[in-house]
């Protein structure tokens, strides 16, 4: 049985006293369930002051991004696994289509990444997704797939139990258009496949422009364990209705 999970991942907003009004309005609405976890992952520099609001509750940490060096060095600018671990994070985002875009990210260093995590820790949200042009010409399941494939070459089977995977079509995040649920139920289904026999355990969340008008039915397929949630997880209110939905 695979427990569901839905990640804010706030990107790059927030300020100290906004962030406490946010968890402070969430955690007086929400009480945590045995078949949902929820984690919050603020921009790193939030970290701290976010896992000091969350101690006394069971929502969790996340980190937007890590490095790929495992070992501490001369690295201007990054942070390690071990460090977000270290400040009490459980799970790293890696491959966020906007590091991709932004950052020029390729899909051999978000696999360097999930190695990273897995070798402290740190449970990975891998993310893949295809543009609108991808999905328009058909290539969908094609980059889908070896977005995939560049993390599957390098993680022992063993290791997919504890990774996460985020399918974030790119076409639908920020853009208020969301995948219809079959759309990425097909999706979902495919890259439960591709895990092959690991692919019953492993939660794979569906990101993009999800709302708490939308969740309900995303939630309701087979292959959706949750959601990558971003513009919505700036309103606690909303937020919260979302993680209803996923119960
Ligand atoms: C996709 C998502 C969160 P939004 O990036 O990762 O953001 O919900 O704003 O589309």
């Amino acid at each position: 049985m695979r427990r569901q999970l839905v990640m804010g991942n706030w990107k790059m907003n927030g300020s100290r006293a906004a962030n406490e009004q946010l968890v402070s309005t969430f955690l007086s609405l929400w009480q945590s369930v045995e078949g949902l976890e929820v984690a919050f992952a603020p921009p790193a520099v939030y970290l701290p002051q976010v896992a000091a609001l969350l101690a006394s509750s069971k929502v969790v940490l996340a980190a937007q991004d890590v490095s790929a060096h495992v070992d501490a060095g001369a690295f201007t600018g990054e942070l390690s696994g071990a460090m977000l671990v270290d400040i009490g994070c459980q799970y790293a985002i890696v491959g966020h289509s906007e590091r991709r875009a932004y950052h020029g990210e390729s899909d051999q260093q978000v696999a360097a990444k999930a190695l990273a995590c897995l070798a402290i820790g740190l449970t990975p949200v891998i993310c893949v997704g295809e543009s609108l042009a991808q999905r328009e010409s058909d290539e969908t399941l094609a980059v889908i797939g070896s977005q995939l494939d560049a993390v599957l070459n390098v993680l022992e089977p063993a290791q997919l139990k504890n990774i996460v995977i985020a399918y974030e079509p790119v076409w639908a995040i920020g853009t208020g258009k969301t995948a219809s649920p079959e759309q990425a139920q097909a999706v979902h289904h495919f890259i439960r496949a591709r895990l092959g026999e690991q692919g019953a355990v492993v939660r794979l969340l569906y990101g993009g422009s999800v709302k708490a008008s939308n969740a309900e039915e995303l939630f309701a397929q087979a292959d959706i364990d949750g959601a990558l949630v971003g513009g919505a997880a700036l309103h606690a209110e909303e937020f919260f209705q979302i993680c209803q939905a996923a119960f």
